[in-house]
C-alpha cells in the first residue's frame, strides 16, 4: 500500500520527519508493529507541525508522543547526519525489497513478505510474475509511478468540478464531499475520497427503490472518462482510478467513492476527513465519555458497556460538543 507523508510545505524539520517515516514504514512493512507504526508517525506529526528548528532531543521530549527514545534519535540524527538503525535496517536486501513491494497499490506486508520469499525482489519480477497478482495489485503495478506522485490541490478542484457536474446531472439533490487530506487543507494528496449521500437515501429508506445507485455514478463519470479503471465496485464502495479527461499529460489518481446515508452523512465525513491518526484519538475518548464513534454513528454506550441509543447529528460541531470537546477544524486534524 501506500506511503504516507507528512506533507506540510516549508517544514523547517523535513529531514527528521523524512526519517521518523522511514522508520514507521519499515515498522508497518517489515516488523508489523502497527503500535510502533503509529509512534513515528505521531512524532513526526508533531514535528511536521512546528514552526522552528527543533534544538534537541531534550526539547523534543517535551512535544506530545515524543519520548526518551524518539528524543535519543533526534540527537543521534542532529549530531551525526544519520540514523545507525535505518543504516543497518537498509543493508538488509530483504527489508528493502519488502518495503518496496509494499508500496504497490494493493500490496499489503504479508502479501509483500510472501513474494520476497518465492524471489520477487523488484518491480521488474513483479511484471514477470503478475499471475501471482489480484486484479488490484495489477493496476496497482502499471500505475505505480503516477501512485507514488502527490496530486497538487489544484488539480483535486479540477477533478472536483467535473464529480459534481457529472453526479448533480444524474440527480441535483445528490451531495458530493471530497474528504480527505483534501478537506484538511492539504496543498497535495496521497488519493481523492470522495463522499457522496442524498436526501432520499437514508437508513430507514426502502432500499429497493434503486433511484440512488453508485453503479449508475460510477458508469456516467466513465463517460465522462474520468474513471479509467475499477478496482472494486460494491453499491456502496467504489475504489478505482481517474484522469482529467482534458489533459492526458496528467497522472493516473486513485479515486475512493462512497455512498453513504443521509442521516449518517456527517459522521462520514468527519471519519473520511481523517486523519486516522485524529479518528483513533476521537475514538478512544468517545469511549472515555462512555460512547462509541464510528463512520456510521454516534452511540451512547449502556451500563453493561454495549452500544445503545444513537444520538442525532447533524453537523460535524454535534459529534465534538457529544463528546464535550472543542470544535476542530479539519485542517487542525493531522493527529
Ligand atoms: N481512515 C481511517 N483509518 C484508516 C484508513 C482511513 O480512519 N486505517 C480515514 C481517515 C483518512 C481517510 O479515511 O483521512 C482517508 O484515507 P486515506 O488513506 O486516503 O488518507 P488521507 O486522505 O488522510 O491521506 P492521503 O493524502 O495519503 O490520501
Ligand atoms: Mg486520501
Ligand atoms: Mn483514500
Amino acid at each position: 500500500g501506500k506511503r504516507k507523508t507528512t506533507g506540510n510545505a516549508n517544514n523547517p524539520n523535513q529531514d527528521l520527519c523524512d526519517f521518523l517515516m522511514e522508520l514507521a514504514d519499515y515498522e508497518r512493512n517489515v516488523s508489523k508493529n502497527v503500535y510502533k507504526y503509529n509512534a513515528y508517525r505521531k512524532a513526526a506529526g508533531t514535528l511536521s507541525a512546528l514552526t522552528e528548528r527543533v534544538k534537541n532531543g531534550e526539547e523534543a521530549k517535551k512535544l506530545p508522543g515524543i519520548g526518551v527514545k524518539i528524543a535519543k534519535k533526534i540527537d543521534e540524527f542532529l549530531q551525526t547526519g544519520k540514523l545507525q538503525k535505518l543504516e543497518d535496517i537498509k543493508k538488509d536486501d530483504t527489508n528493502v525489497a519488502i518495503s518496496l513491494l509494499a508500496r504497490v497499490s494493493g500490496i499489503g506486508p504479508a502479501k509483500a513478505k510472501e513474494l520476497v520469499d518465492a524471489g520477487i525482489k523488484t518491480l521488474e519480477d513483479l511484471k514477470k510474475h503478475q499471475d501471482k497478482l489480484t486484479y488490484h495489485q495489477k493496476l496497482g503495478l502499471k500505475y505505480f509511478e503516477d501512485f507514488e506522485k502527490k496530486i497538487p490541490r489544484a488539480e483535486i478542484v479540477q477533478i472536483e468540478k467535473i464529480l459534481k457536474n457529472t453526479i448533480n446531472e444524474l440527480n441535483s439533490a445528490y451531495l458530493v464531499t471530497i474528504c480527505g487530506s483534501y478537506r484538511r487543507g492539504k496543498e497535495e494528496s496521497g488519493d481523492i475520497d470522495v463522499l457522496v449521500t442524498h436526501p432520499d437515501y437514508t437508513s430507514k429508506a426502502d432500499k429497493k427503490k434503486k433511484t440512488i445507485s453508485l453503479k449508475t455514478i460510477v458508469e456516467c463519470l466513465k463517460k465522462k472518462k474520468l474513471i479509467t479503471d475499477t478496482i472494486s465496485l460494491g453499491y456502496t464502495k467504489f475504489m478505482g482510478v481517474c484522469q482529467l479527461p482534458e489533459d492526458k499529460s496528467k497522472p493516473f489518481r486513485r479515486l475512493d467513492i462512497r455512498l453513504t446515508f443521509y442521516d449518517q452523512y456527517y459522521c462520514a465525513i468527519l471519519y473520511f476527513t481523517g486523519s486516522d491518526l485524529f479518528n483513533k484519538n476521537m475514538r478512544a475518548h468517545a469511549l472515555v465519555k462512555k460512547y462509541t464513534l464510528n463512520e456510521y454513528a454516534l452511540k451512547r454506550l449502556t451500563t453493561e458497556g454495549v452500544p445503545g441509543e444513537i444520538e442525532e447529528i447533524t453537523s460535524e460541531e454535534d459529534i465534538f460538543k457529544f463528546l464535550g470537546l472543542p470544535y476542530k477544524d479539519p485542517k487542525d486534524r493531522d493527529i
